[in-house]
């Protein structure tokens, strides 16, 4: 089969034939192929299974026929790798049991060799990229969404812990946000040269940050990274979820992409980034529209994104456990017979 690269194209700002089109959390629940890997194993058994992960990441590449794959893992993985315990309760998410509230917590946080601690997401990437005839995209947590797990012991809706550490004890935050970003560096760059032909960002949890404090407490190592990422030679994704109060202070973020969530109108936040490529940003729930709303809210979509310098088609967060797959592959579909470009040579 012929490698398809419009992904690539399209994370450059490149002419493209038609809009291409991934969804964050293509693989999990939502599909039954997914439930019947699971069946037999927790969450962290089949991150930590090479063969197992590449069969769940190849699952909604044949499937939904998305022109892009994303290594199946978790954002977490390397804050194990830094030492922190971490576990994941069925119908919870995940727990971290020793979270970090001290200096004696951050002195045994370590920064670790990707190679020695996270080889089985290294070794996934290899044969991934034997599997493939769509781009591989790499990926690890921002570091303030890592942090906040790490602080608040798991998922938090307040945040309490995280802003009390950044306002009563901002040393220990910021020596906190200097250790994962580290680990992130080189965990990505470790990605890039395995084989992920493309890195993305994911900062779930930056959205809850006031301008002024994200700007202080989260964009410096998020800019940090990417810089040092710049000379990987492939296409760096940043997205922000529930960043529209955040948008216009990306320009000094070396991604040549940056993902939205559907809060924001994809047009506004290609205006916002320009000249930087957008990607997004469906309602997650919308894929539960009945067909023809559906394509009126995908075309709108779409004319809204051709104000942008290059729009990569994704939900603006991830698909929700619920969702009817076939939905899913509808939407695919549809993204990809609305762009087409009959006269792009
Ligand atoms: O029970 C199960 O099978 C586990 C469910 C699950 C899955 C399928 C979790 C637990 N993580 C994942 C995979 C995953 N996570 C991917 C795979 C690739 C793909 O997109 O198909 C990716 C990219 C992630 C990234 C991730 N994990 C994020 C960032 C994106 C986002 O959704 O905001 C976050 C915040 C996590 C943490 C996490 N992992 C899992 C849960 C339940 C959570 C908690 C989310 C929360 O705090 O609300």
């Amino acid at each position: 089969m012929t490698f398809n690269d419009t992904f690539l194209k399209a994370c450059m700002g490149r002419p493209v034939e038609y809009t291409p089109v991934w969804l964050m959390r293509q693989a999990g629940r939502y599909l039954p192929q997914y439930q019947r890997v699971r069946t037999n194993l927790s969450f962290l058994e089949l991150c930590k299974n090479p063969e197992l992960c590449v069969e769940v990441t190849l699952q909604p590449i044949d499937y939904l026929g998305v022109d892009a794959a994303i290594l199946f893992s978790d954002i977490l993985i390397p804050l194990e790798a830094m030492g922190l315990a971490l576990e994941f309760h069925e119908g919870r998410g995940p727990v971290l049991p020793e979270p970090i509230h001290g200096k004696a917590a951050l002195d045994r946080l370590i920064v670790p060799d990707p190679r020695e601690t996270m080889g089985f997401v290294l070794k996934t990437i290899e044969l991934l990229r034997r599997e493939l005839s769509v781009p591989l995209i790499g990926f690890a947590g921002a570091p303030f969404t890592c942090a906040t797990y790490s602080i608040e012991g798991g998922s938090s809706k307040v945040f309490w812990e995280t802003k009390k550490m950044m306002f009563a004890a901002p040393e220990l935050f910021h020596a906190i946000m200097a250790k994962i970003t580290q680990t992130t560096i080189s965990y990505l760059r470790a990605q890039a040269e395995a084989g992920a032909q493309a890195l993305q960002l994911f900062d779930s949890w930056a959205g809850i940050l006031a301008p002024g404090d994200y700007r202080h407490y989260a964009l410096p190592y998020v800019e940090q990274i990417f810089t040092q990422l710049r000379d990987c030679a492939v296409p760096l994704i940043y997205f922000i979820n529930n960043g529209a109060t955040l948008l216009n202070q990306c320009e000094s973020i070396a991604a040549q992409v940056i993902g939205v969530d559907w809060r924001v109108n994809i047009g506004e936040a290609a205006r916002l980034v320009s000249p930087k490529v957008v990607q997004g940003n469906l309602d997650p729930a919308a894929l539960l529209l009945p067909e023809p709303q559906l394509r009126t809210r995908l075309e709108a979509l779409l004319a809204d994104a051709e104000q942008a310098t290059g729009h990569i088609f994704n939900l603006g967060h991830g698909v929700n456990h619920f969702t009817p797959p076939e939905k899913a592959k509808l939407v695919v579909d549809l993204v990809h017979q609305l762009s087409a470009q009959p006269d792009h040579h």
